[in-house]
């Protein structure tokens, strides 16, 4: 790392993943000069602690990034859409987490362990995009897989945490939970149905092809981030009652054969992950161990005896950290080792 220091601003440091992006940057002794936490109007006056001291929230205008030179945004797509040029043009580079610009070809979408290359990018807009939760766990887990045999098609089913949606989605399973299990009457604020002892096929909005917008995220961002427009990808993306970590059941048809055990061997000394795989002594990956750790663990490698060049396997990485947090910090890391 660079001797060199950075003003850092964390847009969004109130809500459930800047909350995390914060003690990302503390655990991973970022090289920060100064920080500030902006937000809504809503808590500016608030304070956070950042390695020890105590920081005031401020609210984010169209001023806000002068002499600033790194901003992790996580603060919603239309906040985004709206200040991330702004921060730009202030020569402030954006780190963004909404999904607000990661289709668009002039800014690279980031997983360092698969693309880091793609940073160099963001001298296009001054943006760099950080991929959909489920879409990070998914290619740390298949990239080296494509890159021995080939990737042909992807089936995946998700299995996604409340957290995925906010600070007031971990409430209502909190809130909904404790009524039900005490016979009491609940409420509906974020989710249409309710998610307490239920799950509910349907993440973000539906789109006019029947998919929700979390399933496409899942097919074009793969393809974006994998640098291979001819994988198939299709989706099924469902909300479950869990606080942290989204779980994945992952099927792959390969052009060329592999077994099961040397995938395992393969993901052993892949980067980011951890093969937690031993069914004799059943263990194999779970949410509530993934998360509050920044690997993706990977378990339940068979082959799928149904065609001859398949694989199945259960993926499970916490959505907030590597899904989100980390993964925007690490491309921070880049950005400041290699670009700034
Ligand atoms: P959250 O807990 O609801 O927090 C939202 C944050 O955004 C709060 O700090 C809030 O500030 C701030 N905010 C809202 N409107 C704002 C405005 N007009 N100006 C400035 N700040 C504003 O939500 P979250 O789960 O942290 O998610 C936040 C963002 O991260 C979303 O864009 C979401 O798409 C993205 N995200 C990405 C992933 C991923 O897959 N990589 C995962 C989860 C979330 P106040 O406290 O003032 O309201
Ligand atoms: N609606 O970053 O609700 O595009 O879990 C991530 C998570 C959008 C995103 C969720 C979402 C995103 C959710």
């Amino acid at each position: 790392m660079s001797k060199r220091k950075f003003n850092v601003a964390v847009v969004g440091a109130t809500g459930a993943v800047g909350n995390q992006m914060i003690e990302c940057l503390e655990e991973r002794n970022f090289p920060v000069k100064t920080i500030k936490f902006l937000a809504s109007s809503r808590s500016a006056g608030r304070t956070l602690r950042f390695r020890g001291d105590s920081v005031s929230v401020e609210e984010m205008t169209g001023k806000s990034f002068k002499g600033m030179d790194i901003a992790l945004f996580s603060a919603g797509g239309g906040t985004s859409l709206e200040f991330s040029p702004i921060a730009a043009k202030a020569g402030c580079v954006v780190i963004d987490n909404s999904s607000a610009w990661r289709m668009d070809p002039d800014v690279p979408l980031v997983v360092p362990e698969v693309n880091p290359h793609a940073v160099a990018g963001y001298k296009k807009k001054g943006i760099i995009a950080n991929p959909n939760c489920s879409t990070i766990q998914m290619v740390v887990a298949l990239n080296p897989i494509h890159r021995k045999c080939g990737i042909k098609r992807i089936v995946v089913s998700t299995y996604q945490a409340v957290s995925g949606t906010g600070k007031k989605a971990i409430h209502e399973l909190y809130d909904q939970t404790r009524a039900m299990i005490n016979f009491l009457d609940y409420k509906k604020n974020v989710y249409p149905h309710r998610i307490a002892f239920n799950c509910l096929p349907h993440i973000d909005v539906f789109l006019d092809n029947g998919y929700t917008k979390e399933e496409m995220k899942m097919v074009n961002e793969t393809r974006k981030i994998m640098e291979d427009n001819s994988i198939g990808i299709t989706a099924t993306t469902v909300r479950v009652p869990v606080f942290f970590s989204h779980s994945e059941s992952i099927n792959i048809e390969t052009e060329k054969y592999i077994s099961a055990d040397r995938v395992r061997a393969l993901l052993k000394k892949a980067p980011g992950v951890k093969v937690v795989d031993d069914v004799g002594k059943k263990l194999y990956p779970l949410p509530i161990d993934a998360a509050g750790q920044d690997l993706t663990l990977v378990g339940r490698i068979r082959q799928d005896e149904s065609i001859p060049n398949g694989i199945n396997m259960w993926v499970v990485a916490d959505n907030i950290r590597k899904g989100a947090a980390t993964n925007a910090v690490q491309i921070a890391e880049i950005l400041a080792e290699k670009y700034l």
